[in-house]
């Protein structure tokens, strides 16, 4: 295949490794661990595979003699920068392990895994793919493995190809997924290990162990070059307000990223909208206060960014979000049928009372995209809701009462973006590059260790690459019970954006003065090559939260 200048010296790069996995490793036990909350429930359901010990790797003086090991890899879920890298790490430490170790990917998901879809990853394939975005590789999808089927026609395969373990490469509800499977195959006694990776853009698979998930970094500096462009014009034309919504379907860790690296005039919080309990008006009232103080100035113009999740953290869509999903998972055949006023009379008629109002107080267009089809874990595709069209037209609305009021003297013109999937396949940074081929290798010398119901970890990460620590820790420690579907789950915690916590501190010591002033900041395009604090500084959020540390 033809490759651009870009793509040719990228592909030369070599990621750096944490100085502990340049060589042989050994492994260091700590404490039994629990889940983050029900540890009865957990420890339940998953009897071979709790309160195993978090794992570290140190530097081991004699090299380790391994025999060739057979390896599956899944990338599951969304795309996020490094995914590749995370495989030709895997690739590269298997074949340290031994030269005859093989690597296998399943095509487009798990469904892979099920359908016995797969192809050997074999060098010449690997270095096509080294630094470069995307999951093309092996494509990607969001089949859920759940049911003991699923995980015993996978069995034949994995027993077909002489499979040691599988590596599956994605979010908190694909990684649950990884622990259930897990569990299962200890259970019977299948031999099979399973290691997961944290992979999503939306950064909210974090927590004492596990820093970022990749592929957040490349993302938020895509979006935070395009934003900055975006501040650019919008100061030069002096004549728009840009509503922009950034992707992270629930938690806010991007568009936090982006506020700190861009400076906008407004940036919503979801997890702070909760907290403060404020209603959809709350919020418009908010941003229309901010538009009116700039005109004051003669500034008719500004950014605003909305975090893509944001509908569900107001607290009576969010009531009205978590009634829909049980009541549509109950109903799902009878709703299909429906044409779409059907529906909507089916959904009035359903609701609660108060649900049904708010449902009925909505633009129509935002209520049915409420109701539209959830993904395979149960989620509403907030992708797919224009929410910076909803907050701009409301916006508008509140001017128009204001200037009659005498409260706003300007113009307000609106112009919306999303940024989302142009952020997902971008080559990954020097960060997203080294970190991923580090959590690849290091899962490589998790299945060396013979450990399953692990996801593969690399902590330190705010200090040169050097100084990184590799390790494991048990997937089950990081789970809880929520209702999905309308029953309830062992699931990945996600993390949310804390309020306390010193990215979202900054920000809101900070803010103020963005709304008012004209401080823009422009990140620019991610760079490869050149200086190092250009090229290879980790995420704000990433450097606030591990400042001093
Ligand atoms: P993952 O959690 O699987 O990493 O995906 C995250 C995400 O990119 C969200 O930000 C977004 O809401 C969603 O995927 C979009 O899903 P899809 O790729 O199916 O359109």
């Amino acid at each position: 295949m033809k490759k651009s200048a870009l793509q040719a010296a990228r592909a030369a790069y070599q990621p750096k490794l944490p100085i502990v996995l340049q060589s042989a490793v050994k492994i260091v036990e700590g404490e039994p661990t629990h889940s983050v909350a029900d540890q009865d429930e957990i420890k339940h359901l998953f009897p071979n595979t709790y309160g195993l010990p978090q794992i570290t790797f140190e530097k081991n003086t004699a090299p380790a003699a391994g025999k060739p090991v057979n390896v599956g890899v899944i990338l599951s879920g969304g795309q996020a920068p490094g995914g590749h890298n995370v495989i030709s790490g895997l690739f590269d430490g298997i074949k340290k392990i031994h030269r005859d170790s093989r690597l296998f990917g399943f095509v487009m998901g798990p469904g892979g895994l099920v359908d016995h879809n797969y192809i050997e990853l074999t060098a010449p394939i690997i270095d096509e793919y080294r630094n470069t975005g995307g999951f093309d590789i092996i494509g990607s999808g969001r089949t859920k493995l759940e049911k003991k089927e699923q995980f015993d026609k996978g069995l034949e395969i994995i027993k077909e190809l002489g499979i040691k373990a599988i590596v599956i490469i994605g979010g908190d509800d694909s990684n649950t997924n990884a622990a259930v499977l897990a569990e299962y195959y200890k259970e019977i006694g299948a031999d099979v290990q399973v290691i997961g990776c944290p992979k999503t853009i939306d950064g909210d698979l974090k927590n004492e162990c596990i820093e970022t998930s990749f592929g957040f970094d490349t993302a938020t500096k895509v979006y935070s070059e395009v934003i900055g462009n975006i501040q650019r014009d919008c100061n030069s034309a002096k004549k728009y307000w840009h509503f922009i919504k950034l992707m992270g379907r629930s938690a806010s860790h991007i568009a936090l990223e982006c506020a700190l690296q861009t400076q906008p005039n407004v940036c919503i919080i979801s997890e702070e909208v909760e907290a403060k309990n404020l209603s959809l008006q709350d919020v418009v009232n908010n941003i229309a206060d901010t538009v009116a103080r700039r005109a004051q100035d003669g500034n008719n113009f500004g950014i605003v960014l909305i975090p893509e999740g944001l509908i569900e953290f107001i607290p009576a869509m969010k009531n009205l979000i978590a009634e829909l999903n049980d009541m549509l998972a109950r109903n799902a055949k009878q709703f299909a049928a429906l044409d779409a006023a059907a529906q909507r009379e089916f959904v009035l008629k359903n609701l609660s009372k108060e649900n049904a109002d708010v449902f009925a107080s909505l633009p129509e267009g935002v209520a049915r995209q409420l109701t539209l089809d959830r993904d395979p874990h149960g989620n509403v595709q907030v992708s797919l809701i224009e929410t910076e069209k909803l907050l701009s037209e409301m916006v508008g609305k509140r001017l128009a009462k204001m200037k009659e009021e005498g409260r706003f003297n300007g113009k307000f013109s609106a112009l919306h973006h999303f940024f989302g999937y142009e952020g997902r396949c971008a080559d990954p940074s020097n960060f997203d590059a080294d970190y991923c081929y580090a959590l690849g290798y290091n899962a490589a010398c998790l299945i060396n260790a013979g450990v399953t119901g692990y996801m593969s970890t690399v902590r330190n990460l705010s200090k040169p690459v050097v100084q990184w620590q590799p390790g494991g820790i048990p997937i089950t420690m990081m789970m809880n019970m929520e209702r999905r579907n309308d029953q309830l789950k062992p699931v990945i915690q996600k993390a949310l954006v804390r309020l306390d916590g010193a990215p979202f501190l900054k920000f809101a010591s900070k803010r103020d003065q963005w709304a008012v002033e004209t401080c823009y900041m422009y990140p620019g395009p991610i760079q490869y090559f050149g200086p190092t604090e250009v090229c290879d500084q980790p995420s704000m959020t990433l450097r606030y939260e591990h400042q001093g540390k």
